[in-house]
């Protein structure tokens, strides 16, 4: 059996994390090294380790994680707009093999990402 990556770790109640949101399908952390002042992770409770591993199935999943993170966004009051970001594989720089969608907000965020 792989080591479960340290998302599933936070899943499974095994280590803390500022949880935000939880429902039956995913969950809301904040990220333990901020990138701007709002910067929450969205992840699904099905072990998925990136978005090149979704499948047809996983549509309605990948749909409420979009609608999770508008919600949150509204909640944290990014009325002036925010960033998602799916880091993927080696060249998009994913560090945690679980897929995460980061909610970037609160500050103006620059283009195009290093
Ligand atoms: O981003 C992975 C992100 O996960 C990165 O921004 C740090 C964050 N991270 C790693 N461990 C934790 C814990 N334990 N709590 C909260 N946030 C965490 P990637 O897109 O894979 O580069």
């Amino acid at each position: 059996m792989p080591e479960p990556t340290i998302f599933k770790k936070i899943i499974d109640g095994e280590i803390p994390a500022d949880i935000v949101y939880e429902d039956d399908q995913c969950l809301a952390f904040r990220d333990v090294n901020p990138q701007a002042p709002v910067h929450i992770l969205v992840i699904p409770r099905k072990e998925i380790a990136s978005l090149a591993e979704t499948d047809d199935g996983d549509q309605m999943l990948l749909g409420h994680m979009m609608l999770v993170i508008r919600k949150l966004a509204a909640e944290m009051g990014l009325t002036n707009g925010f960033r998602v970001v799916a880091n993927t594989g080696v060249d998009g720089g994913q560090t945690v093999n679980h897929l995460h969608f980061h909610l970037l907000g609160q500050r103006n965020l620059e283009w195009p990402p290093g």
